[in-house]
């Protein structure tokens, strides 16, 4: 599989999950899983949210700049700014803060009685960070934390951009350019890079949160439940709420215990909560792993007009710059 590849579904990945997710955000798991079941997994809307908006602001800013600027990505955010696409709350108000005229430096501190906002606005729309800076985790680390600060502010926030970012990074590195394993042996290989994975992941976070969140995925990784127990486990144990640190380990964990990249989204969505952002997190990934030939073809046909042609141009330009920096 190419680079270029990954790179496409990471960005297609994203918006898939997204517009999956978005009918049901806030259902309890039971009910979303209920509402797809009448509808076979059928995209039903195809309208993807601010997850995928900002994710495009995020890429559009890198590859205009050819990374960071903290002003242009601000200026981005407010240039895409769609009230329809359903922004949290924090985020609305910190773009409100920008449109008249206050710092992108200083506006994301000014919210949450000035301790900022740990949501997971930021990580929904890290992944073109991921993809960029792929080969270099340290500098993945500091533009993840610089392009979340615009609107979040708060160290978890930062911290969970990172990691997913860090996510969709590996995923990019695994079996990039090989093409002659059989079946078996790219299961086994797939299996073994994951807990590998895992292990790069634990090592990269920094707060104890994250570690003991990655910790226990290690554990349900381990555990050989059935599906109904796995999603209770997963809901319980990692969260499927609007913080960071209730969200991002949940979209690894989808990513990890799953075979495919459908599997992983039909899981996501299935804990019921912040689906359209837990399960575009979890696209991010798996698109990254799996590539675009693995996310389904019904599902990319049924997104909104014209999002398809524009994320890939976006990867395009993303996999182009990557090789400049
Ligand atoms: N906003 C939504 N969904 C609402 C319904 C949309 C509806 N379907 C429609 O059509 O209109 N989804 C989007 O928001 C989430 C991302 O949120 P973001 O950008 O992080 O916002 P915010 O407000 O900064 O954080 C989210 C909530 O987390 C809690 N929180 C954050 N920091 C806190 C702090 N320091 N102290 C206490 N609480 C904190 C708050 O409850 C925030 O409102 C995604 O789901 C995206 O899809
Ligand atoms: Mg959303
Ligand atoms: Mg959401």
């Amino acid at each position: 599989m190419s680079l270029l590849e990954k790179f496409r579904g990471a960005l297609l990945g994203v918006a898939v999950g997204d517009a999956l997710g978005a009918p049901v955000e806030g259902f309890d798991g039971e009910s979303a899983r209920r509402f797809y079941e009448k509808h076979g997994w059928k995209m039903v809307s195809g309208k993807y949210t601010d997850d995928t908006e900002m994710t495009i602001g995020v890429a559009e800013s890198l590859i205009a700049c050819k990374g960071f600027n903290g002003a242009h990505l601000a200026q981005q955010f407010l240039r895409n700014y769609n009230e329809s696409r359903g922004y949290g709350p924090g985020t609305r108000e910190v773009l409100k803060m920008l449109s008249e005229g206050v710092s992108w430096k200083e506006a994301s501190r000014k919210i949450f009685g000035g301790e900022g906002s740990y949501g997971n606005g930021a990580a929904m729309r890290i992944a073109p960070v991921g993809l960029l800076y792929h080969e270099n985790a340290e500098k993945l680390r500091e533009v993840a934390f610089k392009v979340s600060e615009i609107t979040h502010a708060h160290e978890l926030a930062k911290e969970g951009a990172a990691l997913l970012a860090f996510a969709v990074a590996l995923a990019c590195r695994y079996g990039c350019n090989r093409y002659t394993v059989s079946a078996e042996e790219e299961e086994e290989e797939a299996g073994e890079t994951k807990r590998e994975m895992l292990r790069s992941l634990h090592a990269f976070a920094r707060h104890r949160i994250y570690k003991e969140k990655l910790a226990r995925i290690e554990a349900l990784l381990h555990a050989k439940e059935d599906e109904e127990e796995a999603r209770k486990r997963a809901v319980s144990e990692l969260g499927n709420g609007e913080a960071a640190f209730n969200s991002v380990p949940t979209a690894i964990f989808s990513f990890l215990r799953s075979h495919d990249f459908r599997e992983s989204i039909v899981f996501a969505i299935s804990l019921g909560g912040d689906t359209d952002t837990i399960a575009a997190m979890t696209g991010a990934v798996s698109g990254a792993f799996y590539g675009e030939r693995s996310i389904p073809r019904e599902w990319l046909e049924s997104l909104e007009s014209g999002v398809v042609a524009y994320l890939t141009k976006l990867a395009e330009d993303l996999y182009e710059l990557s090789k400049e920096i």
